[in-house]
């Protein structure tokens, strides 16, 4: 085929319009770790490239846009060998261990904020009539991916997963995965430069490679119908030409076993009438075996059933008014300041939640790890799922809000499953404007389409005249939830004068708050004039506590957090040191007095 410079050029933007295109709308496989997988996870070789040198020509184009698509110092990352003139070589690079954020593993990459490219070598021996994907369950921030120097394509958005079909580009044996990672902070990506929380770059979850069938399981989706415990109600779809055949749904313990003849584009839709079905609830978190199979292939889930809904100014779980004793957490583990690694870090920060007396979590402010919804269906707590539109979004630009929607909509995809996610947020403490006010509204109608068997919300802000507080942001009516930060005592008020302050809320909605607190240095001891003791904030507690209980229709509380956490902004040299000292557990694990105080408050609180 004869092309032309021009149509060159254009086959060359077409195919980086496609990469894009690719990663930012192909469908996950769901329950990745049921399926057949060669972990990939390990060492990885590393190299620093804060120039983006290996991407970009000295006129700073591109390398992959030109018509060739090649270039030295590309060629030599992404393709190791092909040029003489090599000023990379991975072989001789330091690694990283995945999963992991690169900032914590060397001291040179603490505030790194920019460019790495990532390789791992890997063998496989591959099968004639299986289909391969290369699935990231996150890479934080902006990630172009290689394999065996060809490039599968590029994901924007570091919190939730993304796969690629690989089995054209896989060779026997020997096989070669490069990512280049860039987490440098942009104006109108999500999130946006300024957050109260560490950029931690890099491959931060795992990576699978996934072997299936041709025609395989691709997606399901069971839970009891909306508000209605009657009836299991779901989907399966299946992937590849499946003609006539049946699929087959089992929940032994139910005693469900039905057969079902997909249509055309390989769905099948059903409700299935139950009787005695033992309801997920955090006292007792039921989960049933579940079976979905075919000739060719079988996937298995462990899944709850649960009911939640708003009736008033109450939660309604399983039919039944709940008050939700939360704490909010980061995805980080505080012993290292990096990012939660493996199932035993999260089990961790679940477990001090349990320990605690919560029976909710906030996962604040974006997506977590798949197997952090699955340990809090395992552990029975409820969860409110997040997504980065944090404070000041470019709310007017059409990218932003297209970026925004993908990072929700993935998130609903992967966890749409899990019993425990109960509340999904469109947002946090967003300033009030006829643009935010349109890109909120239209996640929460995302959602709605998405997923009408769970809550919506945001954590919106007050306002506050005088000793009262008020909470009238015109988003609210469209949430569930009459949901909001407040720091009394600490960024308006001393602790002293909480039991002043009286709440106006405008909505008849279930109150949720979903932030207070103030910060302590764990082991500083003063009275509790003094900021920054642990005095002053065990008073915030004790006097929080007591202004929040007279708030009518409180239904729930996720004080602000479980543990201290990294921030670049928190720089207090004697308090702070770049870490935000809310936390009611150090980074040390040692837990300051307001712990004991919420842990008392939560024992002495009816859930009913
Ligand atoms: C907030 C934010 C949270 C911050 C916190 C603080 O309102 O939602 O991300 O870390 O305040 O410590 O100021």
């Amino acid at each position: 085929m004869y092309l032309s410079k021009n149509s060159t050029l254009l086959f060359a933007f077409i195919m980086v319009m496609s990469f894009n295109f690719n990663s930012f709308s192909q469908k996950q496989i769901q329950n990745i770790n049921g399926r057949k997988t060669l972990s990939l996870n390990g060492t990885w070789q590393f190299i620093i490239d804060p120039y983006k040198m290996g991407y970009l020509d000295y006129r700073q184009k591109p390398f992959d846009e030109s018509a060739s698509g090649k270039g030295g110092f590309y060629d030599n990352i992404t393709n190791p060998g092909k040029t003489k003139r090599a000023e990379y070589n991975f072989d001789f690079e330091p690694s990283l261990t995945v999963p992991g954020d690169l900032n914590s593993q060397y001291e040179k990459l603490e505030f790194y904020e920019g460019v790495l490219w990532y390789r791992r070598n890997f063998k496989v021996s591959l099968k004639e009539d299986k289909r391969y994907f290369i699935h990231f369950g996150a890479v934080n921030y902006e990630s172009h991916i290689y394999l065996n120097g060809k490039k599968l394509g590029v994901n924007k958005g570091g919190f939730t997963p993304f796969q690629f079909e690989v089995g054209d580009k896989l060779v026997e044996g020997d096989n070669f995965l490069v990512v280049m990672v860039d987490n440098t902070r942009k104006k109108d990506e999500v999130p946006t430069i300024n957050t109260d929380w560490w950029n931690y770059g890099g491959i931060t979850r795992d990576v699978n490679l996934v072997e299936t069938p041709e025609s395989f399981i691709n997606d399901y989706k069971i839970q009891l119908a909306t508000n209605d415990a009657s009836k299991i109600k779901g989907y399966i779809e299946l992937e590849g030409s499946v003609g006539e055949e049946s699929v087959v749904l089992q929940i032994p313990e139910l005693k469900i076993n039905q057969s079902y003849t997909p249509d055309a584009n390989g769905k099948v839709s059903f409700e299935i009438p139950v009787k005695k079905i033992q309801l997920w609830n955090p006292e007792s978190p039921k989960l049933y075996e579940v079976k979905i199979s075919f000739s060719q292939d079988a996937v298995n889930d462990k899944i709850g059933f649960r009911t939640i809904a708003t009736e008033g100014k109450n939660i309604l779980l399983n039919g039944e008014s709940i008050f939700m004793k939360g704490i909010a957490m980061h995805d980080e583990n505080p012993l290292i300041g990096g990012r939660l690694r493996s199932e035993g870090d999260m089990r961790m920060m679940l477990n001090w939640a349990k320990e605690l007396g919560c029976n909710y979590v906030r996962l604040a402010h974006y997506t977590h790890n798949e197997t952090m919804l699955r340990l809090a269906d395992e552990m029975g707590l409820l969860v409110w799922s997040e997504v980065p539109v944090y404070w000041t979004i470019s709310w007017e630009n059409k990218e932003t809000y297209k970026n925004a929607e993908n990072q929700l909509s993935v998130s609903i995809e992967r966890d749409k499953n899990r019993a425990s996610i109960i509340i999904w947020s469109v947002g946090n403490e967003t300033p009030v404007t006829e643009a935010r006010n349109v890109f909120m509204g239209n996640l929460v109608d995302k959602v709605r389409s998405l997923d009408d068997t769970r809550l919506v919300a945001a954590a919106l802000e007050v306002e506050f005249d005088g000793y009262t507080v008020t909470v009238d942001d015109t988003l609210g009516e469209k949430l569930d939830l009459a949901s909001f930060n407040q720091y009394g005592g600490w960024y308006w008020s001393e602790p002293k004068e909480l039991p002043k302050f009286s709440f106006d809320i405008k909505f008849n909605k279930p109150v949720v708050i979903t932030e207070f607190g103030g910060g302590a240095l764990a082991g500083f001891h003063a009275d509790d004039d003094t900021m920054w003791s642990e005095e002053y904030q065990e008073l915030i507690y004790i006097n929080q506590l007591k202004m929040m209980d007279k708030i009518d229709g409180l239904r729930g509380i996720t004080p602000w957090i479980l543990v201290d956490f990294k921030s670049p902004r928190r720089q207090n040299p004697v308090y702070q040191n770049f870490w935000n000292r809310k936390g009611l557990i150090s980074n040390t694990g040692v837990k300051k007095k307001a712990y004991f105080i919420l842990q008392e408050y939560y024992r002495n609180k009816s859930v009913k």
